[in-house]
């Protein structure tokens, strides 16, 4: 009997060896201890888990959603899910309640795991849709989570026989942001999961001896399917902050062997005088993803630090397509080549014809990695793969003179910033509803510290139009990542004679706003 993921990524750990050290806090009024976790409490606390959820009714197939703060038992929960058969559904914990509500709409999990702070405002929408409500907090004092989840009472069976699945059952569904402004559900197999986490823990050369520094969010690709399956499956040890912030990562590099981050890590980490050659010296590795590394980054980073960090680039939807190599030139400026069993494909955006190299085109990919469609969306998902089983990634690029993959920019309307996606359209939707807005127009301009920064355009039916009125309203209607740092007021927004909106003049127009003083 065989559970694809699970058995899969746990398959050669040695139970005593370290897999997590989560350092401890204190604040003033109290002192909570650093905690360590074994690879034998990942297989206890996962098998305890499992065994309330399928107290809690999970039968293979159901969803458990879940909106928690970062800790070690939130990876626990999807562990526990997929040896359940449940299909894991990490939400960003930005996001807001109505928001949520969408996602949990359209997904019908049987459970969904929430903050115990928001186990209130959760309630009705859960009893709704008929998903049991339990919650799960953070690590409160040394002996006592917080949670319906993690209780003890009475303690739960640290043996659970994992439930079998084949690698092409589902193991996760992650929500990315729709062009068109409804979310879709990326559905994500078994064999997905672990053909990628074992191809990169390979090419990366990740072993036991390994320490990762994981400042990362965990509710996406980068975080949990990159930063901690790559971790289980070489049976490695992490590092595990809550979050991405220069004093920690400063205080714990010296422990680590490598990091994993978006481009907003490295710029902050470089906006730091403590960060220097001698901190980072016994580093033995940097990554990058989720957004574009600027060239000046990485060769800054290096001039700094002595290394080189190695981009590579992925999506929810494909996990991880190209890497920069391990051994050999990392090139600055590029994502490098395509994973082994991966095809990536520079082609026509029409025709989907494959292009000479150097020519600028639609990256389409196709391999082990690539989901296999979209929650509940059979249309959307026929549209973005090819008849040859490509997937049409929606961004652009083309292949240098060496082989290597260079992202040029996006055929999609999309805004990353600090490594988050934001569809224009979703926040245009919403500005659009507002009283005093004729129309709107979002896009995203270069940002010192996210990359790339959102700003809205508005169009206002008067004078009257207050901006600051105006981002008031939409506070509580979106994840606050998304929302415009800038709203602009203007007469009229420019089009072509299609009648479409240049966003590329808007771009151009205030592309200064954020701009260092
Ligand atoms: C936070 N804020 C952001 C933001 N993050 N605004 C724009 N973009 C972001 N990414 C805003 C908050 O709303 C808040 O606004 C203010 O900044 C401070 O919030 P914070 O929580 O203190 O921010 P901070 O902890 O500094 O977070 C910044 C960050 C974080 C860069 C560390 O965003 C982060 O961890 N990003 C990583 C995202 C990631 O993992 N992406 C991978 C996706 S998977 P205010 O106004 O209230 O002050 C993927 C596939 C692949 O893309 O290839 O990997
Ligand atoms: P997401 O849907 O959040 O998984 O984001 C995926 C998108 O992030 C990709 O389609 C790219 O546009 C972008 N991305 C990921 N890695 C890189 C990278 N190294 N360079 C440029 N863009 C990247």
């Amino acid at each position: 009997m065989k559970n694809h993921l699970f058995d899969g990524l746990l398959e050669g750990i040695s139970p005593d060896r370290q897999f997590a050290k989560i350092p401890g806090t204190r604040s003033a009024d109290r002192e909570i201890k650093t905690r360590y976790y074994t690879y034998q409490h990942v297989l206890d606390v996962s098998a305890k888990l499992a065994n309330r959820l399928v107290k809690l009714g999970l039968v293979p197939g159901d969803r458990v959603a879940v909106q928690v703060p970062k800790s070690i038992e939130m990876i626990m929960l999807y562990l526990a899910t997929v040896r359940a058969g449940g299909v894991f559904l990490p939400l960003n914990t930005a996001y807001t309640a109505s928001e949520v509500a969408y996602f949990l709409e359209d997904a019908t999990p049987a459970i969904f795991v929430c903050d115990p702070n928001d186990a209130d405002a959760y309630s009705d929408l859960a009893q709704r849709l008929g998903a049991k409500l339990e919650t799960m907090g953070v690590w409160q004092a040394p002996d006592i989570f917080a949670g319906t989840m993690l209780e003890e009472q009475p303690p739960e069976s640290t043996s659970f026989d994992s439930v079998e699945r084949a690698p092409d059952d589902l193991a996760a569904i992650l929500y990315t942001s729709g062009t068109t402004g409804r979310s879709k559900g990326a559905m994500l197999t078994h064999e997905n999961l672990l053909s990628n986490s074992r191809t990169l823990a390979q090419l990366w050369q990740f072993t036991k001896k390994d320490v990762l520094l994981h400042a990362l969010p965990i509710f996406h690709t980068h975080g949990l399917f990159v930063a901690s399956n790559v971790s289980l499956i070489s049976g490695c040890s992490m590092i595990f902050l809550p979050g991405f912030h220069n004093d920690d990562v400063i205080e714990h590099l010296p422990t680590a062997t490598a990091m994993m981050g978006v481009p907003t890590f490295y710029t902050r980490l470089l906006g730091d005088a403590r960060f220097t050659r001698k901190l980072a010296q016994h580093m033995r590795l940097f990554i990058s993803g989720s957004a574009p590394l600027l060239a000046e980054t990485h060769i800054e980073f290096e001039q700094r630090t002595g290394k080189r960090i190695l981009e590579r680039y992925g999506m929810t939807e494909t996990n991880m397509n190209t890497t920069n190599p391990y051994d050999g030139e990392r090139k600055a400026g590029t994502v490098g080549f395509a994973l082994p069993n991966v095809e990536v494909n520079i082609c026509d955006p029409s025709s989907g014809e494959i292009l000479p190299q150097g020519e600028i085109g639609s990256i389409e990919v196709k391999g082990p990695n690539v989901f296999c469609g979209y929650w509940n969306m059979p249309e959307k998902t026929a549209e973005e793969f090819r008849e040859n089983g490509f997937f049409i990634s929606g961004d652009l690029g083309k292949v240098d003179e060496d082989g290597y993959i260079q992202i040029v920019g996006r055929s999609k309307d999309l805004i990353i910033s600090g490594g988050y996606n934001i569809y224009p359209k979703e926040i245009e939707l919403i500005l659009d509803e507002l009283d005093g807005v004729v129309e709107s127009a979002v896009i995203g301009v270069s940002h010192p510290d996210f990359g790339e920064g959102v700003v809205g355009v508005i169009v206002p039916r008067d004078s009257g139009f207050d901006p600051k009125a105006a981002l008031a309203e939409i506070s509580d209607k979106i994840a606050r990542f998304k929302q415009p740092k800038v709203l602009h007021v203007v007469d009229s927004l420019p089009r072509n004679t299609m009648g479409k909106v240049q966003k590329n003049i808007l771009r151009e127009t205030y592309k200064e706003t954020f701009a260092k003083n």
